[in-house]
């Protein structure tokens, strides 16, 4: 019997503003790991499934009011409460697909300009979370983004937010490692070759004594 140890799943994290397309795309990779015969799940941030998560639905919706700081951290504890499970998981030899994480989390609080909140003081609580062995960003324009239909209710979901949005996140892609920019203004097929690709390639590398690293 071979006792060959249990490859780990990869974490793999899909970003991008809202309209980019990623929901589906990260149904249609999950669709795709699992028929390379490897375990996978799909989770999403915010979890608003949660009491964190609750807080957090309510705040989204206008139904509460939050301090920026105070909503910052509890997006953050969403994740935190959950980070054991994935770490969990990805031990075990299941793939975690997770759309939106931190740097969701840094972009859009760091988007509000408050003077208080810079991108530095947002990431430290992000620091030691468990940290993707892929970022796939989903890069879209404005133009396009307007194509696919006008905004939503939600907060957030206006103009000036997501044109700031756009900017920090290419400010944090910028120096990070590990993320593959994507141009998700293409055809949906060709947007999941692309994911498909970077993330093959990513799994590739991986071996049973690459440890998951944190953020930090
Ligand atoms: P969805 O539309 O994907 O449900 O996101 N957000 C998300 C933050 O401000 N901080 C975070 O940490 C995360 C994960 C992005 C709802 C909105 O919540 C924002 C859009
Ligand atoms: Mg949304």
């Amino acid at each position: 019997l071979s006792t060959r140890p249990t490859r780990r799943g990869a974490l793999i994290v899909v970003e991008g503003l809202d309209r980019a397309g990623k929901s589906s795309q990260c149904e249609m990779l999950r669709d795709f790991i699992s028929k390379r015969g490897d375990e996978v799940k799909y989770i999403r941030f915010p979890d608003r499934t949660t009491a964190i998560g609750k807080l957090i639905d309510s705040y989204l919706r206008g139904s509460s009011h939050q301090d920026d700081h105070s909503i910052h951290l509890l997006f953050s504890a969403n994740r935190w409460e959950v980070a054991k499970s994935i770490e969990e998981d990805i031990a075990s030899g299941t793939t975690v697909i997770v759309d939106r994480y931190s740097y969701s989390g840094v972009v859009y609080s760091a988007a509000k300009a408050n003077p208080t909140l810079s991108l530095e003081w947002a990431w430290q609580p992000e620091i030691g979370l468990p940290r993707p062995d892929i970022c796939l960003f989903l890069s879209i324009s404005p133009e396009e983004a307007a194509k696919r239909g006008g905004f939503g209710a939600e907060r957030y979901e206006n103009e000036t937010m997501q044109s700031r949005v756009r900017e920090l996140f290419r400010t944090i892609f910028e120096k990070q490692q590990d993320v593959s920019i994507i141009d998700a203004g293409k055809s949906i097929e060709e947007v999941a070759q692309g994911i498909q690709g970077a993330v093959s390639d990513c799994i590739a590398r991986l071996d049973a004594t690459t440890p998951l690293r944190k953020l930090e």
